[in-house]
């Protein structure tokens, strides 16, 4: 029997996947690929789950493609890089974006490639201190992909957007917090209580408020003024009417620490 490519969990309203293949540094094959899939279907269709965590098993996040499934021998018949992207890379970013609720992503170890731009993809960023982000797409005749020409520049600004995607260097966790590209770089030995402590406080949070403050910064990458004045207003109509909105107002005029319940 062949061990899982991901490791999936769910407790306490906190779901967790983990990349699963640490001797080929967690890179996707399709199988891979096909487990993440099954694996946040079943996130966005449970309800109780207030926060998703994603991190990699051994020492690395996710080395990007598996590149021994792309045994590409000059003069061999060619790949469609376009149809593996189509089917796994484009719905992967797309699902851990529009999931409603906020995904963690603790970076283990090195992110290379597709790995790097996933990790990307996720709402918080925490890095140990010995991680590495890598746009190795340049170094294999590619462009960066999984969103990394969308996250980049927006991230960190095109100068070092294209730094980075043309010369494919080892960017350091810190320098990655320094530069804004990640919420932060923590020491490797705190890597996992910080994050606990992370996934614990968002399993409390008001997670219907906090899937609609996602939701409108990203809808702010392509909006003008007026258009995300209206998705504010039309979203805090929505929290207006929750639980939670009621919870937090009773709370603080009580002067009690709010129980949320995420409805
Ligand atoms: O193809 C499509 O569908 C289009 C989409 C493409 C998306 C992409 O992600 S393209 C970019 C693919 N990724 C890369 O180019 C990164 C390749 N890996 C590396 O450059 C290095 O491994 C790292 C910089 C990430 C880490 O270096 P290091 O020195 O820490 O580790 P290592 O020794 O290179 O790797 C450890 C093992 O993992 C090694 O196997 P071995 O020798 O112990 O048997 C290595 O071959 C394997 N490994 C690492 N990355 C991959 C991989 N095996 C397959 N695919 C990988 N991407």
């Amino acid at each position: 029997m062949t061990a899982p490519t991901i490791l999936f969990a769910r407790a306490d309203g906190i779901a967790r996947i983990t990349l699963n293949r640490p001797d080929r540094l967690n890179s996707f094959n399709t199988a891979m690929h096909a487990e993440l899939r099954e694996a946040l279907m079943l996130v966005q269709a449970d309800a109780s789950l207030r926060v998703l965590l994603v991190t990699g098993a051994g020492r690395g996040f996710c080395a990007g493609q598996d590149l021994a499934d792309r045994a590409v021998a000059p003069g061999g018949a060619p790949v469609d890089l376009g149809a593996s992207i189509e089917s796994n890379y484009r719905p992967l970013v797309l699902a851990l974006q529009a999931l409603p609720l906020p995904v963690v992503c603790a970076v283990n170890g090195v992110a290379a490639g597709a790995g790097a731009n996933i990790a990307l993809a996720c709402d918080i960023v925490i890095a140990a201190r010995s991680a590495s982000f890598i746009q190795a797409f340049c170094k294999i005749g590619l462009l960066p992909d999984s969103g990394g020409t969308y996250f980049l520049p927006r991230l960190i600004g095109s100068a070092r957007a294209m730094g980075l995607a043309m010369l494919g260097d080892k960017l350091p966790a810190a320098t990655a917090a320094e530069w804004g590209l990640i919420w932060q770089c923590v020491d490797d030995d705190a890597l996992k209580s910080t994050v606990d402590a992370l996934l614990a406080q968002l399993a409390l949070a008001p997670t219907r408020g906090l899937a609609a403050t996602k939701r409108a910064l990203q809808a702010s990458a392509t909006a003008n003024l007026p258009a995300q004045l209206d998705l504010e207003r039309d979203l805090q109509r929505e929290l207006g009417l929750s639980a939670d909105y009621r919870e937090g107002v009773a709370a603080f005029a009580a002067k009690r620490p709010p129980v949320f319940t995420g409805r």
